[in-house]
């Protein structure tokens, strides 16, 4: 809860700030899909370089193949005093560690695309935001964010992992997440700030604060940079936006923004220029290459495919909720229940000892105060293994679509795009079929639930302890059902590229 409030706090610290602080969109620091790069794969105002290579919809600075570095740099020096860059990226690997990791840059000159720090340079001039997925050092701290702060001199400490260097930063795992992991940073009035989105979600504001540092000096003005390198363990590094806004402290854009009221006509003339250049170019490219367009058009069928996959997905986040707020339920239950389970235990022996005289049929003697009848406790142990089975048979439920997935995976590995896409179809439509299943369950055990229990019910413990945790397994399952399917949907994606 406290981080609840904490967020709060921080959001309404930001909103406040964003009242006062004017900012500028940086198109010229600055790269988004669609056509993010040109069919000549160049990016516009950014300069790729070594084994990055860039597509219309993301660069790929490091693949994952052994000791690859690459890198992208903005063409010219920013011209603005503070900034905020916001970067959208993945990294991805089949093995549960990765290397070597990608690094964000703002140095007074750009890296080289075979340095020895993640791919760019070592000995910079600037800040290095370096997202280190192998752990070097066996300290079990990886992957880990941090920003390093370089006059020139210093070397990086790659041996364990820049940890006397960092200025600051934070553990948190960004390989492999369903959807792209993002960073926000922010350097305004000598304060460097970074927020983390872990990409468990796509929503658009679910920002973590990663660091935050006071009194930072970076030099006047830099290059952007983005890189990243492979090692013995190799990820992908994908970047898929970098958007840059300068920001202006309240009046200093006034002030100079005399003269820049031209400038900023003339920054828009020059943008619409370069957007109807694009879309003439586009053209010019489809005239020329009429076989190009049914390659789009396989483009077209590939995301609807991809977008079946995330609703799937989506649906199954939304499973998960309802398991969460069942298993919430089910903790609440157990606490009353913890609480009269003493009681229980009292009057189950006062039940042994005064049933031993008692008659068959005669009514079991009644207690004073809250005590309970045997026959009521039956009841309960009843009800709860009856709820126990439904969860039971929710778990078979979630492994026979755990299968299909998997089906659907080894099918499309073996039977490639081609052919393979009408048996797709059947099985998304089977395994939607298994998903509706799953839901009608946990709604049947979530009405269960719902049913008033007498406030003095107290079911067997052992019962209890039982269901949280299959929960906890139904939970697991799906969500690594939905990563899983992810996954090899991006996997797909991305054998576009080569
Ligand atoms: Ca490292
Ligand atoms: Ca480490």
């Amino acid at each position: 809860m406290n981080g609840g409030k904490l967020l709060i706090l921080f959001l309404y610290f930001i909103s406040s700030n964003a009242n006062s602080i004017h900012r500028r969109f940086e198109y010229k620091y600055s790269f988004k899909p669609p056509y993010l790069a040109q069919k000549d794969s160049t990016v516009p105002f950014f300069e790729v370089g070594g084994n990055a290579i860039a597509s219309s919809e993301s660069i790929r600075v490091a693949p994952s193949l052994r000791s690859q570095k690459g890198a992208v740099w903005t063409k010219a020096k920013t011209s603005f005093d503070w900034w905020e860059v916001d970067i959208a990226f993945r990294i991805s690997g089949r093995g549960r560690i990765g290397a070597d990791g990608l690094a964000f840059w703002y140095t007074t000159e750009k890296g080289d695309y075979n340095g020895e720090v993640f791919g760019a340079s070592d000995r910079w001039n600037g800040l290095g935001l370096f997202f280190d997925s192998f752990d070097n050092d066996n300290k079990h701290n990886n992957p880990y964010i941090m920003a390093v702060i370089n006059d020139g001199n210093r070397k990086f400490d790659h041996q364990n992992d820049g940890i006397n260097q960092a200025l600051a930063g934070c553990l948190r795992d960004f390989r492999n997440k369903p959807f792209p992991t993002r960073a926000k940073i922010e350097y305004y009035n000598n304060v460097l700030t970074v927020l983390f989105h872990s990409g468990m979600t796509n929503n658009e504001q679910d920002y973590e604060m990663c660091l935050r540092a006071e009194n930072v000096v970076l030099p006047k003005f830099g290059y952007f940079g983005v890189s990243a390198a492979t090692g013995g363990l190799a990820d992908d590094h994908d970047v898929f936006h970098l958007l840059t806004t300068s920001l202006w402290a309240p009046g200093t854009l006034d002030a100079i923004g005399q003269v820049p009221q031209q400038d900023s006509d003339k920054i828009s003339q020059e943008y619409q220029e370069y957007q109807q250049k694009l879309e003439k170019q586009k053209e010019e490219y489809k005239k020329e290459h009429p076989e190009e367009q049914k390659d789009d058009m396989e483009d077209w069928f590939e995301s609807d495919n991809q977008r079946e996959l995330r609703q799937i997905w989506q649906a199954q986040t939304q499973t998960a909720e309802i398991l969460r707020e069942l298993s919430k339920k089910l903790d609440e239950v157990l606490g009353r229940q913890e609480r009269t389970l003493s009681l229980i235990s009292v009057s189950a022996n006062q039940i042994q000892t005064g049933g031993a005289q008692q008659q068959p049929g005669q009514q079991p003697p009644v207690f004073t105060g809250d005590t309970i009848r045997r026959q009521e406790v039956d009841n309960i142990i009843n009800t709860q293994n009856i709820l126990v089975q439904s969860i039971r048979d929710l778990k078979t439920q979630a492994n026979d679509l755990n299968q299909r997935v998997e089906m659907l995976i080894t099918n499309q590995k073996q039977g490639g795009s081609q052919g393979g896409g009408y048996d797709i179809q059947g099985l998304i439509t089977e395994m939607r079929d298994g998903l509706n299943q799953v839901k009608l369950s946990v709604h049947g055990v979530q009405s269960k639930i719902n049913q008033p229990l007498p406030l003095s019910s107290c079911p067997d413990a052992k019962c209890l302890g039982m269901t949280p945790f299959l929960i906890a397994i139904v939970v697991h399952l799906l969500i690594l059902l939905g990563y899983n399917m992810y996954k090899e949907a991006k996997g797909n994606q991305s054998k576009k590229f080569y």
